[in-house]
């Protein structure tokens, strides 16, 4: 049998596909340079994935909301850079509470139907005032992932830096500022990361440490850029197996049938 040249297409075409497009669990980057958070907006959808239909990431602010300074939340390279060069875009954050229980806290959603993985990001500038009891003291509890099947788990890596330190372990990971850091230094920053696991949500809380006087004056963070890894959809691994076995198996016939004629 001589294989037709359109079913020799289909054929290669399938093995291609198999060969190209297997779900690679490809990096996606919520890039604070390419996407603006709207001034003053508690909530916001961003849509930065064309393989995933429709939003991708979910932004939302609640808590004590009402003392974010006028204007923030908002995308800017100012104040906070995180000692980055550039410095690149990122959503800066200045409140003044009026007390140091008062706190916001920021819940990420991720729109993938088997959640995401390798989720990446750090926060700029938790610090604290000078050694003075009428400094605020930055402080980032609350730290945790909602997994795809509704189980929780901490950050799998949490790093801070010359001006925080980091307590805790799993659900109860704590970054509590020890000193000020210059808003364009590096030293407040604090790396978070949650390996390992498919997770559909993530959360934090900025507010303060017990031991600050809470006097009302300004305090802020900036969070980065956002790194995430999809995690493949079960059904479009199926398809793509299933055509690149199409594609091998009619290859495989048309090299038979090429050494048959
Ligand atoms: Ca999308
Ligand atoms: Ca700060
Ligand atoms: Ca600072």
């Amino acid at each position: 049998m001589k294989s037709t040249p359109s079913f020799r297409l289909i054929a290669g075409l399938a093995a291609l596909a198999f060969a190209v497009w297997v779900p690679s669990g490809k990096a996606v980057l919520l890039d604070w340079d390419l996407y603006s958070w709207t001034p003053s907006a508690l909530t916001q959808s961003f849509d930065i994935d064309p393989l995933n239909p429709g939003n991708d990431i979910t932004i939302t602010i609640t808590g004590d909301t009402g003392k974010f300074n006028l204007g923030y939340p908002v995308t800017a390279t100012a104040p906070f850079t995180g000692g980055l060069a550039g410095p690149p875009s990122a959503l800066q954050n200045l409140l003044t509470f009026d007390n140091k229980t008062q706190a916001v806290t920021y819940t990420v959603d991720f729109h993938y139907a088997s959640g995401v993985t390798d989720v990446a990001f750090t926060l700029f500038d938790i610090d604290a005032g000078v050694a003075d009891i009428n400094q605020p003291i930055d402080q980032i509890r609350g730290n945790v992932a909602t997994l795809t099947d509704s189980s929780t788990m901490g950050p799998t890596s949490l790093t801070g830096s010359v001006q925080n330190t980091v307590t805790g372990s799993g659900l109860s990971q704590v970054v509590t500022g020890t000193g000020p850091a210059g808003n364009t230094s590096a030293d407040g920053n604090a790396a978070f990361q949650y390996n390992g696991a498919a997770l559909s949500q993530f959360v934090f809380t900025f507010g303060n440490d017990a031991a600050a006087y809470g006097s009302g004056l300004a305090q802020g963070f900036a969070l980065g850029d956002i790194n995430f890894t999809p995690v493949p959809e079960a059904g479009a691994v199926l398809a793509c197996a299933t055509a690149g076995l199409i594609g091998v198996w009619g290859l495989r016939r048309m090299r038979r049938a090429t050494v048959d004629s």
